[in-house]
């Protein structure tokens, strides 16, 4: 019996019966009780600014104008999301680990919403932290349909103020647009994307023998911090003496970056929303996806504290400017001083889980080969580029699994498992009790294996969170009951 006044739409019929999750033709209200105790997220297009343009970008809002969730640990995460766009879309919900039918990867764990549809999903918070939301529809995620999920907890003190920052790559260049030339290869590039052929070969071998990554194949129009340039940042007022938390999330759809604190340690507590035993410095790497909560206590005098992020390997970057007192604040140039380095392996190798997986055998391994061609732009799994035939990967409940990642190409692969929490265990042969995360980059001829506990029965998606990578095919699933 349906308590609630909710028409079901024929094809999610079947997925209700699963779990809570249900798609309705008529919005929030009417009699459904649980209506007015729903989050509602709306999916919107929006007009921001870009290098002086008007730029037409996708938005994930409450109604009262917040932008994404903050939330508590231990309240249920109940939200109904009303598709307001003119296309089919479908919001995952990155780091969390609901029911997989709520996992919001479409066609995997349920179809899109249709425009003017909603979507209802309710599942236990089991963790705190900071996590994001982001469409797994097409190329959406590029036209920032994205936006941060707050996971409060007992680490949040209320001594110290919170900063979210949203890191985002931008191009006036529609992305099937950007996609197609990356498929064309280089001979036919436009400005907005670097002909990667010419760049090195799969395996990054250039003449000369030396291994160099290939980065940054999109060339972008702007980085966007919170929405914002270099040329015209967010400014924060923050206490002078005080402590601030930055919640830095890299939802760019191909760029990685380092974060310069400048002249301030920065206290890194967690990634990816798992606390880590805090290691102080003033530059962290952030790849696509992933996430950096740092501490900062700032100084006593009135001053200006940059919080930058340089792309990798380049000069380009973006950030937003912490004021304390009357400190003055100076135009940051957009270009940093010298090239940044490409993302390494070895804050990786550092970071250790305050809370690691209990030790145990691998009761299953499997090995997955990052594979692609650069000049065809395709990429996969094992030399599978996804499709709707290929199996998934076996697993049973109950068992650790490790997942050995070998990356083969020559361009750095940030890897992202759904719905667990996986802990990085070994690089290149080197055992350790690693972060607790949910995406971990893999550098060129590098080899990282992950572990996770297959606690959570269902279908879920693992692939490459490079958006043109994942596109392309470098992506498969595991299955278990
Ligand atoms: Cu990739």
């Amino acid at each position: 019996m349906l308590s609630r006044r909710t028409v079901l739409i024929g094809v999610l019929a079947a997925s209700a019966s699963f779990g809570p999750i249900s798609q309705a033709q008529n919005p929030a209200g009417g009699s459904d009780g649980n209506a007015a105790r729903r989050t509602i997220l709306q999916l919107q297009r929006r007009s921001i600014q870009v290098n002086g343009k008007p730029a037409s970008v996708f938005d994930i809002r409450q109604p009262d104008g917040t932008f994404g969730i903050t939330t508590d640990v231990g309240k249920p995460f109940r939200v109904r999301v009303e598709n307001k766009i003119d296309e089919p879309s479908l919001i995952h919900w990155h780091g969390l680990t609901p029911p997989w039918q709520q996992d919001g990867v479409p066609g995997v764990s349920g179809p899109a919403i249709p425009p003017g549809g909603t979507a209802d999903y309710d599942f236990p918070l089991r963790f705190g932290g900071t996590f994001w939301m982001h469409s797994h529809q097409g190329l959406q995620e590029q036209l920032l349909m994205a936006a941060p999920l707050i996971i409060l907890d007992q680490r949040d003190r209320p001594d110290q103020q919170e900063v979210v920052v949203m890191l985002a790559d931008f191009s006036f260049t529609p992305p099937d647009q950007i996609f197609a030339e990356l498929k064309k290869g280089g001979g036919t590039a436009t400005p907005a994307v670097t002909p990667v052929a010419a760049k090195g070969s799969m395996t990054g071998m250039k003449a000369g023998g030396a291994a160099k990554p290939d980065l940054n194949d999109v060339k972008y129009d702007a980085f966007l911090a919170n929405d914002r340039t270099l040329a015209d940042p967010e400014v924060i007022k923050v206490e002078p003496g005080g402590r601030v938390l930055m919640r830095i999330i890299n939802s760019s759809a191909m760029s990685a970056y380092h974060i310069d604190l400048g002249a301030l340690n920065g206290e890194l507590i967690a990634v990816d929303g798992f606390p880590v035993i805090p290691i102080i410095a003033r530059n962290f790497p952030i790849a696509v996806a992933q996430r950096l909560d740092i501490r900062l206590r700032i100084p006593r005098a009135s001053g200006a504290h940059p919080v930058l992020a340089v792309l990798e390997g380049e000069r380009r970057r973006t950030g937003i400017i912490l004021v304390a007192g009357n400190g003055p604040v100076t135009r940051i140039p957009e270009l940093a001083q010298a090239p940044s380095t490409a993302l390494a392996l070895d804050l990786e190798g550092r970071l250790r889980a305050s809370q690691p997986l209990t030790p145990r055998k691998a009761d299953r391994v499997h090995t997955l080969n990052l594979t692609g061609d650069m000049a065809k732009y395709i990429w996969s799994i094992n030399n599978v580029a996804w499709n709707k035939d290929v199996p998934p990967l076996r697993i049973t409940k109950g068992e650790r699994v490790e997942l050995i990642l070998v990356n083969q190409t020559g361009m750095p692969h940030p890897m992202h498992l759904h719905g667990h929490e996986f802990q990085v265990v070994e690089i290149d042969g080197k055992r350790f009790p690693g972060a607790v995360r949910d995406t971990v980059l893999v550098t060129p001829n590098r080899r990282v294996v992950i572990a996770f506990d297959a606690n959570n029965p269902g279908t879920w998606a693992f692939h490459c969170h490079l958006l043109y990578h994942l596109d392309a095919g470098m992506f498969t699933t595991l299955q278990y009951v």
